[in-house]
């Protein structure tokens, strides 16, 4: 008799405090092209599997899911696809250190470098014998410098827009302190900024949308602490692997950090990823971003047939 369940395997894992579930069976064949093309199906044709794994019931709003897909290089590691509450991420630092974690944890593999490829490029994550994982991240680099933007009930803000494998808007001096007390106002603070950014027609390169709201402030155990905003509301428990790619893009093209020397960029909840770039050429760098993760589930999903809310609570 054919069951009435379907079923997605998960591995959870968090990265510094971020949650990252990766999908590793269940999701319909998107074939063998590459990442971008395969986003673009899984986009059009099948989203609402990403709903039932991101979405409550299942999940929730701060969790980003990784779709463990068959690389095109057979000399790379694995192929994935990120996603949240809202869509799709072109590349997250944080998820792919969990990805690496998690291969791990599943005895895919060992110590050492491993290619990884994702629908914004390829990236090569090194898994060190202390269980931290380094990522050498795509391309950032600084799109436009101190631009001012109007924000209702906040006034006047200037950023830097900035590619770290997702578009940030990067505020050097954040409009109230970085604390996790204050996670809630700062939330209010992003969406706000996020909203005039669209309202003054103000985009990363190509018109793309801004997603990514990142504000900084001092701290005393790291060169600075960040609160960062994700597409979809929900903001970033670790310092963001591609928010830090881009704020190292600006330090670099401010001649404020010299290549191969360590930032240590906190989060707002107080976990640290180690940073540093090389530089690829006169207009952008090749960033690394070192942190940790931790597993922590081993699950299955079931999808009941008769569930209304099997493609997750979307009213
Ligand atoms: O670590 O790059 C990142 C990231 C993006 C969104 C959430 N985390």
């Amino acid at each position: 008799m054919q069951s009435k369940y379907k079923k997605i395997e998960v591995i959870d894992s968090h990265t510094a405090g971020e949650p990252t579930r990766l999908v590793i069976e269940g999701f319909p064949d998107l074939g063998n092209s590459d990442m971008a093309s395969r986003l673009q199906k899984l986009r059009t044709e099948y989203d609402h599997w990403r709903c039932t794994t991101i979405l409550e019931p299942r999940g929730n709003d701060i969790l980003v899911g990784a779709l463990l897909c068959k690389p095109v290089n057979p000399k790379a590691a694995a192929g994935v696809i990120f996603f949240n509450n809202e869509g799709y991420l072109g590349m997250c630092g944080h998820g792919t250190i969990g990805l690496v974690a998690s291969l791990h944890y599943l005895g895919r593999i060992g110590y050492g470098e491993h290619l990884i490829e994702t629908p914004v490029g390829d990236v090569t994550a090194k898994l060190h014998e202390d269980g931290s994982v380094s990522i050498q991240n795509v391309y950032a680099y600084r799109y436009r410098k101190a631009v001012q933007v109007n924000v209702p009930e906040v006034g006047l803000v200037t950023g830097d827009i900035a590619w770290g494998g997702n578009w940030f808007f990067l505020v050097e001096n954040s409009p109230l302190a970085i604390q996790y007390g204050n996670a809630k106002a700062l939330t209010e603070i992003c969406l706000k900024i996020k909203q005039a950014l669209v309202d003054q027609g103000i985009f990363g390169k190509d018109n793309q949308e801004i997603d990514h709201i990142e504000l900084f402030g001092h701290c005393k155990d790291a060169d600075s602490q960040s609160f960062v905003l994700c597409p979809g509301g929900a903001y970033d428990r670790s310092p963001c692997g591609t928010g830090t790619s881009a704020k190292l893009a600006c330090l670099a093209a401010d001649n404020k950090l010299a290549e191969g020397k360590i930032w240590r960029q906190a989060s707002v909840i107080g976990s640290q990823f180690q940073a540093s770039y090389q530089i690829a050429d006169a207009n952008g760098i090749i960033p690394t971003i070192r942190g940790n993760a931790y597993i922590s589930g081993e699950n299955t999903l079931l999808i009941d047939e008769n569930d209304p809310f099997r493609f997750g609570i979307t009213v």
